[in-house]
């Protein structure tokens, strides 16, 4: 069985996410997300509209996610690919180059990112909808 990991905040799930998800299950049988929690989110100096439990619970839903971890710092990359047998580690373009020490222990790949959506657009255009 070919595990694949990925990482995130996963905030007001978008398209853009779920394409992410999806490839990311394709590279493999099995797809583990972890997703920052509230205290990580602090360090990332997001702020989530939906909390850990919510963000978490959204994403157990979904049907390319088999199975969801905490993310709680930046240094626990290497563990999480080594105690749950990762072979895949994916991440969208954005993190291009960033992980690339994890190709000591697993494949490391970066996906396109998705264009024309993020959560910090749907902020700004509810906000500006708003001042419409
Ligand atoms: N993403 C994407 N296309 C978008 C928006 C996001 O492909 N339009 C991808 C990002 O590249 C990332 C994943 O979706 O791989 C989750 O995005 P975020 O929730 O913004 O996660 P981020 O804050 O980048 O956290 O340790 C890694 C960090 O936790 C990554």
């Amino acid at each position: 069985m070919k595990k694949v990991i990925t990482y995130g905040t996963f905030d007001l799930l978008h398209w853009g996410h779920i394409n992410l998800l999806k490839r990311a299950k394709e590279m493999g049988d099995y797809l583990i997300v972890a997703i920052s929690s509230d205290a990580f989110n602090d360090l990332k100096n997001k702020k989530s509209y939906h909390s850990f439990e919510n963000r978490k619970m959204i994403l157990e839903a979904i049907r390319y996610v088999d199975e969801v971890i905490p993310e709680e710092s930046w240094d626990q990359k290497i563990e999480d690919v080594i105690k749950h047998e990762v072979d895949s580690f994916v991440m969208g373009s954005d993190w291009e180059g960033k992980f690339d020490f994890l190709k000591d222990y697993c494949e490391v790949i970066y996906l396109p990112r998705t264009v024309g959506i993020s959560t910090s657009k749907i902020k700004d255009d509810l906000l500006n909808l708003d001042n419409a």
